[in-house]
Order: structure tokens, then C-alpha cells, then sequence
């Protein structure tokens, strides 16, 4: 890790010489050179100072992929403000718990969600709002190209806050991330080295930028590196395809290595310009691993990481790829498998991951008591992943410490979806759960207690209900009404249970 503690000001570093050079290609072939990467992001840089954002002043960003909305990640970056970055499948009442708890001074969104966000600002007093649309147009970009760069890159300290991201962690309601600019710079300096990523490298990008995979860890290894991006707006098999032989790395998780596995153009010979597949976010299922070596030959190479702390462990570049594991700590971070005091069990015990390292979160935004339940007394996050280590310091993750869903590579809390179904006339309770899914790997089901079961709610208004309040990817795939839930001696329901009796639904 260099001394330049500003994550902007490190990526400029490792800018290639000839700033003629292509940065970015998007799928309709617009090419964006790092001359227009430099300029925009401090043109967008000035405006932000313009409109009245400050260092640590939060800048809220819910809009569509496109080069300008990373040159608007990197112009908070440069100016120290935090960028707060949105799923674009969220509601208006989900932005509004958002804006409410961090406070944006302000928020970017697309035209279309405007009118929407414009109405949670007006309750918010002062929250400037700007638009950005994914042609790159919008109020925040008027009569930009004309603007003279007021503003150079800030010296911000290595635990100033670069970036929050809103995440439930292991319990209760969404929590703002506070990820610090040494912590994105050691992560995607380590990741470059480990995964050997070059200015030689074009790394096909079809992830979303709102969140830790698409942003820090992909665009992170690209900057740091030189290397080129095809810049997807999303990811689509077919379109992914055909940009195959032009790249060398693709990144995703595993429901778009199961989609490319049912395409049928997917084979060695579609492979062969690429050097690195990578896997994460979610668990990647044996059975991808192996369908993909035998019709790639490539062996995908799986890593874990979290919204706190960045990514923690990688298989090798060179060495076993070992499946069903997540690989070894990754230099610099210290990995324990732990009991629930915090003590290192032996290799084989199953037990919770810490991890400790200059990738740690700050802390979790204006909320001091979780910040100090997330952490030990010797600085390990518990991370609540339940793992073991096998023989050979390889983590094998066994499941979670809590009921998380993971749909396609977005978590899912159902507590946020069953508060909301037990407030539906003629529901007494619900439990809602994760069950194996061929596509999103898991999929949201709810499990439905009606008042008066010969007379069951309607389904469809609940589902209505639902998806005015939920963003799609948390909306459930099926709603099952049931006389009664399994329960514990405490009356706890037994989830668990109804993920065994209900594990063939979704199947194949
Ligand atoms: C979309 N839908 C979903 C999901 N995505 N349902 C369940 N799970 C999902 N993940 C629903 C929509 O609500 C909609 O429902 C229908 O599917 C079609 O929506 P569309 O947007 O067209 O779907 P898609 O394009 O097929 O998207 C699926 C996807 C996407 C490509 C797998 O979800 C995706 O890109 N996921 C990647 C997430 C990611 O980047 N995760 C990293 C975060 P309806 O038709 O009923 O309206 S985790 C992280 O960063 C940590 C640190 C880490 O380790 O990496
Ligand atoms: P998020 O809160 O979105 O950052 O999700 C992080 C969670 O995703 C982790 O705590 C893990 O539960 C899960 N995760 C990430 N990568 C993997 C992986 N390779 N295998 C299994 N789970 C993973």
C-alpha cells in the first residue's frame, strides 16, 4: 500500500501514461478514453462542489449503469464527499428509510424515479435533488462539458470515509456501511496482485455498480491495473457471449455462470481469450464448478467477501482452485474460525468467521451499539458466516448465523418482508424463507398462517401489497398458506424445519 491515502488519487496514479488510451467500452460501442474519464469526474467533481457538497457530506445515487455514473463515484471520491450508492430496484419507501437515516445533502436519480424522490426530500428538508440517466443526460450534467475544473483531488486520511453502503448485516434493519479509503485502496490492491490483473487485461464488467462486487472489486481491479473494460448495462448471457473473445477476466455470481452453462454457445472455444473467471457473493454450487471446467476447461476461481469488509478470502490464481471453499485469507487479513466468544477452534471445528485487516469497515453509520456487537475487543468483525477450515487452511462456508436469503446474488432479510405480510387483513403470522432455486440459486418463499384457514387471504393482494413497498429481487415466488408453523419449546418458529419440507418446491 502506497502513502496516497485519497482512493481517487491512488487510482490516478495507476492511470496509464497515454491517457489517449480506452478505459471503458460500452456494449453499444462507445468508447471512453481515461482523458475523458479525468475530465468528467472533475467537471462532476467541480459541480458537487458547486452544489454545495462538502467532505463527509452524503451523495445519495440511485440511477442506471452507465460511464457517467462511475465518473460520479469517482468525483465524490475526489472531493472526499460519500458515496452512498442505491439498488435501482428499490421503492420509494425503501429510499425513504434510506435518505431519512443518512441524511444525503444530495440525491441522484434517474428521471423516471424523480417525481418519487423528490417527495421523501421534500420531507427532508434540505436534500438537493439532481437527475442522471443512463444516455449520460440529466439536470446534474447541464452545461457541463463547458465547466472549468475548480477543484483538485483532496487529501483525505487513510480512515476517512470514501463510500456507505446499506446493509443488514446479521440482524435487524439495513445499517450504512462506512468503508474507509484505505480499506477500498488495500482491498483492490490486493485483489489486483492476487488475481495478476495487467493493463493487458479487458475485464467484461456486467455487474451492477450499486454495490461491493461491481464496484470496489470489479472497476477496483481495472483502475488499479490499466486494465480495459466491456462496460454491460447489465448482465445478459447472450450479449455476454458475444463479447467473450474480446476479453481476458469476467466477474459474477453464480447465477450468471448458471445462465451462461444454458447457453448453448458457451464452449471452449467461446472461452479461449479469457484468462479468469472469478465467482462470488454468493455460494457457488459444486455442480457449476464442475459443468463449467468440462465445457470451458476453465476452472472458475470462487472468493468471499462482504459489505463490510470487502473481499477476505480467494482461491489462488495459481495453486488448487479447491471447490465447495472459498480459498485462504488474503494477504494482509487475518482470518480466525471462532466459537462464540471469540476463540480459535482447530481446523475441521465449525464455527463462526473473523476477520481483522486495514479492509474493515469504520463502523456502521450513527449507530455506535451495533458497531460495537459487530466487533471483538482485539478489532475482529464477526462476519456471521458459519465456516470451517480444512486441512490445508482452505475455508469451506457450511451456512449463515442468520436467516439471510441470498437471491441471485442480493441478500434478502425476511423480517422485512414478514412484518409487512402480517399486517395483511386476515394474517395471523408468516415465516418466509430461502429454498434452492436453479437460477437465483435461492429463492423467497413465504409460508403464510391465515386467521381462518378455510377462508385464506387472497394472495394477490398481498403480493400487490408487497411489491408497492419491496424492491422485485425480495418479492416472494411463492406464498404457501398453512394451518400451522412448526415451532421450537420457546415457540420460536423452526425455520429450518420449512426449509427441508419445502426444499423440492422451485426444483428443476
Ligand atoms: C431480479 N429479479 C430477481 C433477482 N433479480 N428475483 C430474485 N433474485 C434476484 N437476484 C426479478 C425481478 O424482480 C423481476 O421480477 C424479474 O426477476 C426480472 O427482473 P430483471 O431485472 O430483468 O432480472 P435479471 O436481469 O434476470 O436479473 C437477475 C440477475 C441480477 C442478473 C441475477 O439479479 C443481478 O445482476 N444480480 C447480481 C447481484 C450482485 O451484484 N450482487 C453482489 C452483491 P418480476 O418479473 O416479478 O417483476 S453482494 C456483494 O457485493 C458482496 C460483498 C460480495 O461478496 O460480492
Ligand atoms: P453482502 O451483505 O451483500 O455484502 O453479502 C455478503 C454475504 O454474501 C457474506 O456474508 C456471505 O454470506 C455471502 N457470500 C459472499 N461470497 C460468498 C461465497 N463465495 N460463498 C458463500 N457465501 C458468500
Amino acid at each position: 500500500m502506497t502513502g496516497q491515502a485519497n482512493f481517487y488519487q491512488r487510482i490516478l496514479q495507476a492511470l496509464p501514461d497515454d491517457r489517449n488510451k480506452t478505459c471503458l467500452t460500452t456494449e453499444l460501442g462507445r468508447a471512453v478514453s481515461y482523458s475523458e474519464l479525468v475530465a468528467t469526474t472533475g467537471r462532476l467533481a467541480t459541480r458537487l462542489g458547486q452544489l454545495g457538497v462538502r467532505p463527509g457530506d452524503r451523495v445519495a445515487v440511485q440511477v442506471e449503469k452507465s460511464p457517467e455514473a462511475l465518473f460520479l463515484y469517482l468525483a465524490c471520491l475526489q472531493i472526499g464527499a460519500i458515496y452512498l450508492p442505491l439498488n435501482t430496484a428499490y421503492t420509494g419507501p425503501e429510499l425513504a428509510y434510506f435518505f431519512a437515516d443518512a441524511r444525503p445533502g444530495l440525491i441522484v436519480g434517474t428521471t423516471k424515479m424523480v417525481p418519487a424522490i423528490l417527495e421523501i426530500a421534500q420531507g427532508l428538508g434540505n436534500a438537493l435533488v439532481r437527475t442522471l440517466d443512463q444516455d449520460g443526460g440529466g439536470s446534474l450534467m447541464d452545461g457541463l462539458a463547458s465547466l472549468e475544473i475548480t477543484l483538485s483531488v483532496l487529501e483525505t486520511s487513510p480512515d476517512d470515509v470514501a463510500a456507505m453502503l446499506y446493509t443488514s448485516g446479521t440482524t435487524g434493519r439495513s445499517k450504512g456501511a462506512m468503508l474507509t479509503h484505505l480499506g477500498l485502496i488495500s482491498n483492490a490492491e490486493v485483489l489486483t496482485q492476487e488475481w495478476g490483473f495487467t493493463a493487458k487485461d479487458i475485464l467484461l464488467h456486467t455487474l451492477p455498480i450499486f454495490h461491493v462486487h461491481g464496484l470496489f472489486v470489479a472497476c477496483g481491479c481495472a483502475f488499479l491495473s490499466g486494465a480495459r473494460m466491456l462496460f454491460h448495462a447489465s448482465f445478459d448471457a447472450e450479449k455476454a457471449l458475444d463479447h467473450f473473445a474480446q476479453a481476458t477476466v469476467f466477474m459474477g455470481v453464480p447465477t450468471y455462470y448458471s445462465r451462461l452453462l444454458a447457453n448453448p454457445r458457451l464452449n471452449a472455444s467461446a472461452a479461449a481469450n479469457m484468462r479468469l473467471f472469478v465467482s462470488g457473493s454468493a455460494p457457488l454450487l459444486p455442480e457449476t464448478f464442475h459443468h463449467f471446467r468440462e465445457r470451458t476447461g476453465h476452472t472458475i476461481l470462487e472468493r468471499y467477501g462482504m459489505t463490510e469488509t470487502g473481499m477476505n478470502t480467494s482461491n489462488p490464481l495459481r495453486g488448487e482452485r479447491r471447490v465447495g471453499t472459498v480459498g485462504q485469507p488474503l494477504p494482509g487479513i487475518a482470518l480466525r474460525i471462532a466459537d462464540d466468544t471469540g476463540k480459535s477452534l482447530k481446523p475441521g471445528e465449525v464455527g463462526v468467521i473473523e476477520v481483522k485487516g486495514p479492509n474493515l469497515l469504520k463502523g456502521y453509520w450513527q449507530n455506535p451499539e451495533k458497531t460495537t456487537e459487530a466487533f471483538r475487543q482485539d478489532g475482529y468483525f464477526i462476519t456471521g458466516d458459519v465456516a470451517y477450515e480444512d486441512p490445508d487452511g482452505y475455508i469451506c462456508i457450511v451456512g449463515r448465523a442468520s436467516d439471510m436469503i441470498i437471491s441471485g446474488g442480493y441478500n434478502v432479510y425476511p423480517k422485512e418482508i414478514e412484518t409487512i405480510i402480517d399486517e395483511q387483513p386476515g394474517v395471523t403470522e408468516s415465516a418466509v424463507i430461502g429454498i434452492p432455486h436453479p437460477d437465483f440459486g435461492e429463492a423467497v418463499i413465504a409460508i403464510i398462517r391465515p386467521q381462518n384457514p378455510a377462508n385464506p387471504p387472497d394472495s394477490a393482494l398481498i403480493l400487490a401489497t408487497l411489491k408497492k413497498t419491496l424492491a422485485g429481487f425480495k418479492i416472494p415466488k411463492k406464498m404457501i398458506f398453512v394451518d400451522d408453523l412448526p415451532r421450537n419449546t420457546m415457540g420460536k418458529v423452526i425455520k429450518a424445519e420449512l426449509r427441508k419440507a419445502y426444499a423440492q418446491l422451485l426444483e428443476k
